[in-house]
């Protein structure tokens, strides 16, 4: 029987060998791939009437060529940014500062350290300074205030809620009545591991919740700052991956260089003065069990080879690379950047920056606070009816926990440093996250949050967990107003 493979060919007068065969035989759309090579040999190759696995190389490269050519930068573009000024700098970066060899010590040096770090925070609410050692809450008190990380909530039978509550000096057991309503419902989001406040009164063994007081906000009066250009924000990118979306990913590029979309999305490119990437650049290897058969690029030199030819494109505004769990850097958070030793390439690149995870970067101005988001996954699964696609409820919680990733000790592997990298110190005016692949926007007393989705499509592991990415959609942050980008073609 004559395949129809073969027959494709045939009709156009050429052959195919063995290997050349298995090999288009093997691609999710050969029939697409098999007019593409009829249309290349007779344009480029005319005298060839013999399809080989060296045909199939020649045709790739061609098309790698022909993308590349269409994708460079305008003009236009060009003369625009050589007249623009990009500074920037990196408030935070924790790449060279993890000394940590994980024994106990490190680990109470690591938690008194998140505490005295929040309990600053907390004691800067002005109804919130004279703070009780919980040692000293054993008698009967009228008024009280202490600070201390959560060691555990549970609910009694009648409805009412019990924290367990740890400072440096003890413990003790705080009581949130069930008529509270407000605090009952505070009490759904409290994390273990979180610092909080609480103000109230103890009866000589129980601590009564007047209130909760979590280190959050203060600002009085939140205005934008000044911003006359655009920050892009990616993530989550997969090279490497078969599901990664190459042609959308094309289009992206083309579109930053000024070639993609009408006058008013040149325009907008034109405007852009950094792209900052958050995390999972590429897929990885042995990130999950079998994801071998996931993979298009099986090894992780050539997945960051791959990754520095596509975003060698990009080439004359500051890319700011920060990592995820994917990447090749020690997987515990914070996460170092990522080296030279896999990502020769991309290091060398002038205008990329490679950052930690977390890692905290002023774009002229713009404070931006980077992290991958692998908290959002022990967050999902601490909080009723939280799920994947709700991180601008969960971006909230972590600013007013003042924590990137309070939970301890679950999914998101904590190095247990001298200091707590994830306590979110200085406010930003961007908190930009990825990882969830499903891209979100809110602004929360001031500040930017957004999440910048994916340019996988969905993988075998998504289907199973119900996620259903938001591929190849790009957030902007331009004049302080969000905007979202579609490279998409359906
Ligand atoms: O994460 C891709 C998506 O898969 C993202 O929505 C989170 C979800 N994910 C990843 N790991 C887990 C685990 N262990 N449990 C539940 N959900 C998960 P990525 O980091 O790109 O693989
Ligand atoms: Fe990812
Ligand atoms: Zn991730």
């Amino acid at each position: 029987m004559t395949s129809d493979i073969i027959k494709k060919f045939q009709e156009a007068k050429l052959l195919v060998n063995n290997n050349a065969y298995s090999e288009i035989k093997g691609n999710d759309d050969y029939d697409y791939l098999i007019t593409e090579l009829i249309k290349y040999i007779e344009e480029n190759e005319n005298d060839q009437y013999i399809i080989t696995t060296k045909t199939i190389r020649n045709y790739q490269e061609h098309e790698r060529q022909r993308i590349h050519e269409s994708i460079i930068e305008n003009p236009k573009t060009k003369e625009i940014r050589e007249n623009l000024e990009m500074p920037y700098d990196i408030i935070l970066d924790v790449t060279n500062k993890s000394y940590t060899d994980g024994d106990i010590e490190d680990l109470n040096k690591y938690f008194n350290n998140r505490y005295e770090k929040l309990r600053k925070i907390i004691e800067q609410n002005p109804e919130f300074n004279k703070v009780t050692d919980i040692k000293n809450t054993k008698t009967k008190l009228e008024s009280l205030d202490i600070i201390g990380i959560v060691n555990s909530v549970n609910s009694t039978k009648n409805g009412h809620k019990i924290l367990e509550l740890e400072d440096p000096t003890g413990t003790g057991t705080v009581l949130v009545m069930k008529d509270n309503e407000d605090l009952i419902n505070d009490c759904q989001t409290i994390l273990k591991d979180e610092i909080i406040g609480i103000d109230g009164s103890s009866n000589g063994n129980l601590i009564i919740a007047n209130d909760i007081v979590h280190p959050g906000i203060q600002r009085q009066s939140i205005v934008d700052k000044p911003m006359d250009f655009s920050i892009v924000f990616i993530s989550d990118v997969h090279i490497g991956s078969k599901q990664f979306d190459e042609s959308a990913f094309n289009k992206f590029i083309k579109w930053l260089n000024g070639n993609y979309g009408g006058e008013d999305q040149q325009e907008l490119a034109n405007s852009v003065k950094y792209l900052v990437i958050g995390g999972d650049l590429v897929d990885g290897i042995g990130v999950y069990p079998n994801q071998e058969k996931e993979l298009k690029i099986k090894d992780i030199y050539e997945q960051y080879e791959e990754a520095a030819r596509l975003l060698g494109d990009i080439s004359d505004i500051p890319i700011i690379l920060s990592p995820g769990n994917h990447d090749a850097t020690r997987l515990a958070e914070p996460q170092p950047a990522i080296t030279e030793k896999y990502a020769k390439e991309l290091c060398e690149q002038k205008n990329i920056e490679m950052v930690s995870n977390p890692s905290l970067v002023n774009l002229d101005g713009i404070k931006v606070l980077v992290y991958h988001g692998r908290s959002f996954d022990d967050i999902v699964m601490a909080i009723n009816g939280y799920t994947h696609a709700d991180t601008d409820n969960m971006m909230r919680l972590l600013l007013e926990k003042r924590h990137l990733a309070p939970i301890y000790g679950e999914r998101t592997a904590l190095a247990s440093e001298f200091e707590d990298y994830h306590v979110i110190e200085e406010l930003p005016d961007v908190l930009h996250t990825g990882h969830v692949h499903i891209n979100s926007y809110a602004k929360y007393k001031g500040i930017h949050l957004l999440n910048s989705g994916t340019f996988q499509e969905q993988t075998e592991f998504q289907k199973i967990y119900n996620i259903v990415p938001t591929c190849g959609q790009v957030p902007i942050l331009t004049n302080n107003k969000f905007k979202l980008l579609n490279f998409r073609d359906d």
